[in-house]
């Protein structure tokens, strides 16, 4: 059959389809109805055994955002201040022409790497964003990780010896469950990979369990909860602290894995007495305590700590003492504790070292690489200070950074004054306009799926691929075509060389494997059947395409043995980078506290920056409004609009009044400000950007953005 008579065969009638919906770490199975290439409904597969038919809004518009009219359907080239569209021939050599110019006059340290949120839930992201960036031969490489979750890498790194082992609460066996700065009911969780989070809570409840609560705002988590607690942004470390003194001071210490550094550790909470925190988190001490002591004495329990802890001052000493934690609970790698999933592919990506960050530090702020990588928030100054090792050419696959990162308006001006930028991404948004070159990646349904690096962090052992719902029109290209070349390009191996040449050379890493014996017709599921055949349960890619609603590989169980790398062979509990980083905690203990900080927010309708575009995911409550406690509003004397301002920006902002949030604390969410957008939809209600307020500090071990707790000031405006 041809491509167009397979096309035909496709398009015509109506049919059922099997997806993982690829929008955020729940990983749904979904059942798609297509009328040819049109989604007519979408329903949350009832035989996915692990989603069980669970789905959200943005799942059920599914179809609606992949038949997105603002879509790229082909490469766009810059042509002064307009666009044109370009072949991809020509788009290619556009690309060599533009990198090898910038190598040639400056050296490849001049080149930078950025790639965001959605590489990490794309089969080519995943696989081809380690190679691109080695083929570009620059240490200017960011990436979403340092906005989000890279405390917990380093936590887990430094306490484990892998930073890329994420202990997840083992939801659906638990007796008590802690979260701390995370709004599952919205955000559907995050390194917690499971459909349905609110019905696993509800059946905690059921089952006699407790949920608590420790949040800034009284969310839609909050209220199904039995209990929550207000916290002052930032200041959770602490919090933690004074419950790991409480547990040691009071001798209620259940520790059932091999551990080092309890003294240190001993001595380094020895401070932190719940007294001495309770005014600067907020807490009373009798509730520190019995939180403490709810942990200890519940027949199994789990810490569960997420953005909110993140991307925050002292984001990696919250991540590392929410798993200290769990190991003086005697929760740590326990059936209802926090245990490790065991993902059906091979962990190729997985160092056999243990974890060391500062193997290098940044030009302009001397701030220490993690993981390879450097703090999105000194992106903006690698592009904007000169000096030799300037950035002067961009890549950048699936980011926003302008909306994203702290600095974003700075950012915005510094990305027009680049010499050459690519962006792999299918729309023309406030990032990818400052680019030369727009490649974009084909329609959602028409790539292949499989969650390489989510099935790392599920609640469930559980793998599942999707094959393309729809195939590639002529003249299309996949992602992974458009970043195999682009890795070659990088290479130095130009615009016309055979992509298939990067996937045979990651091949060569699984011995005894002859090529002719995978499945699949592209890189990455040759790749994906490689990595399943070597991994622990030796499946293939055949077997899957066997289960389209996904196959159940049962509960998790205990590996720590099989992921410790420290030294010691222990788990450290007191590393001393974190050690040293305590101090830094006490400084601002005795800080005066700011009189008014901002923190974020997600809605259940909305994801990031891109998903403002569908009308019907937009409007009602989900708008970019600032959240403000009644008795701010009228102690400041403000109307409906304020205006807001930081170390770094000010805005002029919509308020929305509500007594969810803490007096002294209010909120705005990121994602929006979409101003010389190609997307018009999102132009209409353009909201703004917050991450013009945020910028400069960074939480020191992880280099993380600091997205809560920000100072501010709010005033009237008319
Ligand atoms: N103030 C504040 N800022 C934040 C946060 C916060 O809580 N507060 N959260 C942070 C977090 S957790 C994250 S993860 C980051 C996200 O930061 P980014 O990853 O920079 O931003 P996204 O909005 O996810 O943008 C994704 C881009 O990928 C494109 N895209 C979508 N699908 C595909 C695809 O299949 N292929 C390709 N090539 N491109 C695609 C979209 O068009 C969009 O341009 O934002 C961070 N920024
Ligand atoms: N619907 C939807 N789902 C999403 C996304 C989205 O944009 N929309 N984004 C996806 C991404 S990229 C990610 S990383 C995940 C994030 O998933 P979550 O971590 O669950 O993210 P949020 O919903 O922002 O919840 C963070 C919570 O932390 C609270 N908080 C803020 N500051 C502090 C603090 O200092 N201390 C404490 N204890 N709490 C604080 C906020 O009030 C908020 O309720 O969600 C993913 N899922
Ligand atoms: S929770 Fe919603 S967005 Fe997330 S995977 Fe499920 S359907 Fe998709
Ligand atoms: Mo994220």
């Amino acid at each position: 059959m041809t491509v167009s008579q397979e096309a035909d065969r496709v398009l015509s009638g109506t049919r059922t389809a099997y997806r993982t919906c690829p929008l955020c770490e729940a990983v749904c199975g979904l059942r798609l109805t297509l009328d040819g290439d049109r989604v007519t409904s979408v329903t949350g597969d009832p035989d996915d055994p692990f989603s069980r038919g669970y789905m959200c809004p943005k799942g059920a518009s599914l179809g609606r955002l992949d038949e997105d009219p603002d879509r790229l359907t082909g490469p766009m080239v810059r042509d002064g201040e307009s666009w044109r569209p370009a072949g991809w021939d020509e788009a290619f050599a556009i690309v060599a022409r533009g990198l090898e110019g910038v190598i040639a006059a400056h050296g490849r340290e001049a080149l930078a790497f950025f790639y965001g949120n959605p590489t990490f839930h794309t089969m080519a992201g995943v696989l081809y964003r380690g190679p691109l960036a080695m083929a570009l031969g620059t240490r200017n490489v960011f990436s979403a990780s340092t906005i989000d979750q890279m405390p917990k890498h380093v936590a887990s790194g430094l306490m484990t010896g892998d930073p890329w082992a994420v202990a997840v609460p083992d939801l659906d066996r638990t007796d008590h469950l802690l979260i701390i700065g995370a709004n599952p009911a919205v955000s559907n969780g995050s390194l917690c990979a499971a459909p349905d989070f609110v019905g696993r809570m509800r059946r905690i409840r059921e089952r006699g369990g407790r949920i608590v609560v420790i949040d800034p705002r009284r969310t839609r988590t909050a209220e199904l909860a039995d209990e929550h607690v207000f916290v002052r942004p930032g200041s959770d470390p602490a919090l933690l602290f004074a419950m790991v003194h409480t547990l040691l001071a009071e001798d209620r210490v259940t520790i059932r894995v091999p551990v080092a550094g309890l003294d240190r550790l001993r001595e380094l909470a020895e401070p932190f007495t719940p007294e001495a925190v309770a005014p600067f988190c907020g807490v009373e001490p009798a509730t520190i305590r019995r939180l403490a002591r709810e942990l200890a004495s519940a027949r199994t329990a789990a810490v569960y700590a997420r953005i909110g802890t993140c991307t925050a001052e002292f984001g990696t000493l919250a991540q590392w003492l929410v798993d200290v934690l769990n190991v003086l609970a005697g929760n740590f790698d326990r059936a209802g504790g926090v245990m490790y999933a065991k993902p059906a592919t091979a962990e190729v990506h997985k160092s056999p070292e243990p974890y060391v960050g500062g193997r290098w530090t940044s030009r302009v702020k001397g701030f220490p690489e993690t993981l390879g990588e450097f703090p999105a928030a000194t992106m903006v100054d690698e592009i904007a200070e000169p000096g030799p090792g300037q950035i002067k050419a961009l890549v950048i696959v699936a980011g926003n950074p302008v909306l994203s990162t702290p600095d974003g308006g700075r950012l915005d001006e510094a990305l027009a004054g680049l010499d050459f930028m690519v962006a792999v991404d299918p729309y023309l948004n406030e990032t990818t306009r400052h680019a030369d070159v727009i490649l974009p990646p084909p329609r959602i349904l028409q790539m292949p799926h499989y969650d390489f690096l989510i099935s790392t962090i599920q609640v469930r052992n559980y793998s599942r691929y999707s094959p393309a719902v729809l195939p590639l029109e002529p003249g299309q290209r996949s992602e992974a075509e458009i970043m195999e070349r682009l890795t070659l390009i990088a290479m130095g191996a130009g615009p016309e060389a055979d992509p298939s040449g990067l996937p045979s050379q990651m091949l060569s890493m699984f011995p005894g494997l002859e090529p002719d014996q995978l499945d699949g017709d592209d890189g990455p599921d040759r790749l994906l059947d490689a990595m399943l055949r070597f991994g622990p349960y030796g499946l293939s890619l055949a077997q899957l395409r066997e289960h389209p609603n996904g196959l159940d590989l049962g509960p998790l169980e205990p590996r720590l043995p099989e992921i410790l790398k420290t030294p010691s062979g222990l788990v450290e509990l007191a590393p001393e980078p974190l050690a040293e980083d305590t101090g830094r905690l006490r400084a601002a203990m005795s800080r005066p506290p700011a009189p008014m900080v901002l923190i974020g927010r997600r809605h259940l309708r909305s994801n990031n920056s891109w998903m403002h575009n569908v009308p019907r995911l937009i409007g009602g409550t989900n708008r970019c409004t600032l959240q403000i406690h009644p008795a701010d509003v009228e102690r400041l004397g403000l109307g409906d609009r304020a205006r807001i301002s930081s170390a770094s920006g000010d805005l002029v902002v919509e308020l929305e009044p509500t007594d969810t949030i803490m007096p002294g604390v209010v909120s705005l969410p990121h994602g929006w400000g979409h101003r010389r957008t190609g997307q018009k939809v999102a132009a209409g209600d353009a909201g703004v950007n917050v991450n013009e307020l945020t910028g400069g500090v960074v939480d020191v071990p992880s280099g993380n953005a600091v997205f809560n707790g920000v100072p501010v000031a709010v005033e009237p405006h008319n």
